[in-house]
């Protein structure tokens, strides 16, 4: 990296400069201030426009594709900020923050990162290159974010340099929990090593073993895919087909390969039970096709799109199937929801996002909810300023209840742990110190509270482990139509340091046990007096019944040790 080869000649260099306070074009989207600042970095919008200019120009492009549950997430920071300012609980301290908007681009997020390095004051922001930052003051002290794995991993290795707490509310790559890596990032989910057991276990209860993946193909997809292949090998199931689709949505190859993947379902008619690792975009066209083609399958959610309303509210969704999730724990959401419900209909300058959603309302007016979204979307030309168009006259309502419906409950809570652990830890650290003075600490000493911070939430106490991750556990949810709305019901709980699955009661317990109902078998068990004659030589699931050869016999069904012809284990399947 040629930052750090910078870095070795210890020059102080400024890497930023001049930089007047929140000029119109500035890239941050939401702001207010406070004795300590808190960055945040949330990918409000899907995509970035590639420039076409040339040559090409290092500079900030525009951002499309306006998304309506990310923007919640950033409503869900400012919300729990607002609470903790509320409350007693750093007495006289206010804390601030500063938002901006990844774009779903990992270099737009490394912009924002150095803004949270650099020393500021309104005259000026400078990056200092340092030998040693441990004296070092930077005006934010902690990071909130980023959501998608691939760009967290990038910010992490910057804010590293200064030792920069990071907290994830939504990272959930395996690699993440290795400190050696990533030793200022934390996160208030469980890593995916856990989701990939239970979906394993899921699949397993309920007596599948031929099952196809489908994931992205970024850090967070084939991370997910890797450590679900050595799941389900250790517990004899197998993997009938894997898909990987592009991860960006600057790739024009994704509608190729989104068909292909269709063709593939159709072709392994066998496989009923599909795992889907991809982002709510992926789903959400990946889904409005299978539609299309008739396709009528298991899927089992992954907590980044199983509680998703983009996608529940595709009309003729239950032809898809059946949908089973995991999901991250809800807490209470009473607060956030009177939070929604008194949002400005004039939003301040401070916060662009606001101002971008109540104009692109405008512009849907006339607009049905169930198009709304999509509308919202089309129209989401992103300038970098959001600048409000004041030609559009303004509805005055910004469909409470329509953000209220797309409020997914599991990142609010985990959005809010991440801020409510920062506040702990900066009350903790402050016993014995001014905070009031926002040089009263820096980055790195917060970090060193922050691993050890515990507080309670909801009368749940929670703690960061060994690898700076939350072990909050899931909830399994099924999708159910009800009254001709796709709802989101909760069929079990997931505790993941036991292993176990928890139902609450008789109903819901028939319902997990309905999912056996469904078969996804590569082959159909031996009846006693056969035995198995394998046939795909790589996977164990499939085989032929042949009658025992005399003198041997056989009375039990489906013990695949037993009765084995070949006893070659399987090569695990790894990716790259
Ligand atoms: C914080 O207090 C202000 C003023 O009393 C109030 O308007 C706001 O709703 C409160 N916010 C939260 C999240 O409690
Ligand atoms: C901002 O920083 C510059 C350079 O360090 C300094 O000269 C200037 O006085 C500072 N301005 C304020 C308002 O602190
Ligand atoms: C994908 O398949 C659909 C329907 O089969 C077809 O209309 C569309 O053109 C295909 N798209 C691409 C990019 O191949
Ligand atoms: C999908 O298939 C299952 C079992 O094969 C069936 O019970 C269900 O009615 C089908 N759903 C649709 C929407 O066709
Ligand atoms: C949620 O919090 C509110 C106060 O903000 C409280 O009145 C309510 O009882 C809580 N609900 C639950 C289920 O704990
Ligand atoms: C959004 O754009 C897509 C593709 O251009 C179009 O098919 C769809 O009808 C539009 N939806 C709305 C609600 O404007
Ligand atoms: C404002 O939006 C509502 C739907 O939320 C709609 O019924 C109403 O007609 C709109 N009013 C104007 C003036 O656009
Ligand atoms: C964190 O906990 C460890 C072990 O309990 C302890 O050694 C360490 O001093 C604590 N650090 C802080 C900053 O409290
Ligand atoms: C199978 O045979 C063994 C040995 O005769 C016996 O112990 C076992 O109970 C039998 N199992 C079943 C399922 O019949
Ligand atoms: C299968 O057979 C092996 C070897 O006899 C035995 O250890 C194992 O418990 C059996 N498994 C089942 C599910 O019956
Ligand atoms: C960042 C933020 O929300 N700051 C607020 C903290 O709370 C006080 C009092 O409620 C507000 O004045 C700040 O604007």
């Amino acid at each position: 990296m040629a930052l750090l080869i910078i870095l070795i000649t210890c020059f102080v260099i400024f890497l930023v400069t001049s930089q007047p306070c929140q000029t119109p074009d500035d890239f941050v989207a939401a702001t207010s201030p406070g004795h300590i600042m808190i960055g945040g970095l949330f990918a409000i919008h899907e995509k970035m426009l590639s420039s076409e200019d040339y040559p090409r120009r290092p500079e900030i492009q525009k951002c499309v594709g306006f998304d309506i549950s990310i923007f919640l997430h950033t409503l869900a920071m400012i919300h729990s900020i607002e609470m903790i300012n509320n409350s007693t609980l750093l007495s006289g301290v206010k804390l601030g923050y500063e938002i901006y908007d990844t774009c779903t681009d990992v270099t737009v997020a490394m912009a924002a990162t150095l803004r949270f390095l650099s020393k500021f004051n309104c005259s000026r922001e400078i990056v200092e290159l340092k030998c040693d930052y441990s004296g070092y003051m930077p005006r934010v002290k902690a990071v909130i974010g980023a959501g998608y794995s691939e760009i967290t991993m990038a910010v992490s290795r910057m804010l590293n340099l200064q030792l920069m707490p990071q907290v994830s509310y939504e990272s959930t790559a395996e690699i993440l929990s290795d400190k050696i890596r990533f030793p200022s990032f934390l996160r208030t989910v469980p890593s995916d090593f856990y989701q990939t057991k239970a979906m394993v276990h899921l699949i397993q209860k309920s007596g599948w073993n031929w099952i196809g993946i489908i994931t992205t193909d970024d850090d967070y997809g084939r991370l997910a895919l890797n450590t679900f292949a050595i799941q389900t090998l250790a517990n004899n199931v197998c993997i009938a087909f894997k898909e990987v689709l592009p991860a960006f949505l600057s790739d024009d190859t994704i509608e190729v390969r989104i068909n292909q993947t269709l063709e593939k379902i159709i072709a392994e008619a066998q496989v009923n039970v599909i795992v889907v690792f991809l982002r709510q975009f992926h789903v959400f066209n990946l889904f409005n096709r299978a539609i299309q083609r008739n396709i009528n399958k298991t899927w089992i959610a992954s907590d980044i799109w199983s509680t998703a309303t983009k996608i529940t509210t595709i009309p003729n969704i239950k032809r898809i199937g059946q949908v089973v999730g995991f999901t991250f724990r809800r807490g209470n959401m009473s607060s956030f929801h009177a939070f929604l419900q008194s949002l400005p209909v004039f939003p301040s300058d401070n916060n662009k996002p606001l101002n971008e959603y109540a104009t692109l309302l405008s512009a849907c007016a006339y607009v049905k909810d169930s198009d709304l979204s999509q509308c919202i979307s089309n129209h989401s030309q992103g300038t970098l300023a959001y600048k409000a168009n004041e030609d559009i006259e303004r509805n005055f309502s910004l469909r409470n209840d329509f953000l209220w419906d797309y409020t997914e409950p599991g990142f609010v809570h985990s959005i809010q742990l991440a801020v409510f652990a920062l506040g702990y830890a900066i009350r903790d650290l402050c016993q014995a110190r001014d905070c009031q003075n926002s040089n009263a600490f820096q980055p790195w000493e917060l970090l060193d509270v922050l691993k050890n911070v515990t507080f309670t939430d909801g009368g749940n106490s929670f703690h960061f482990d060994d690898h700076g991750d939350m072990n909050t556990g899931y909830d399994v949810v099924l999708w159910k139509e009800i009254s001709g709305h796709m709802t989101i019901t909760k069929l079990a709980q997931y505790d993941l340091k036991s292993d176990v699955f928890i139902v609450a009661d008789q109903e819901t317990k028939n319902e997990f046990r309905n999912l056996k109902q469904v078969q996804s078998k590569c082959s159909k068990e031996c009846r006693p007096g056969q035995m198995k004659k394998t046939t795909r030589s790589q996977h164990i699931c499939c085989y032929e019944c042949v009658n025992c050869p005399e003198n041997h016999y056989s009375n039990q069904t489906g013990n695949y040790s037993h009765y084995d012809m070949y006893s070659d284990t399987p090569e695990p399947f790894l990716l790259g």
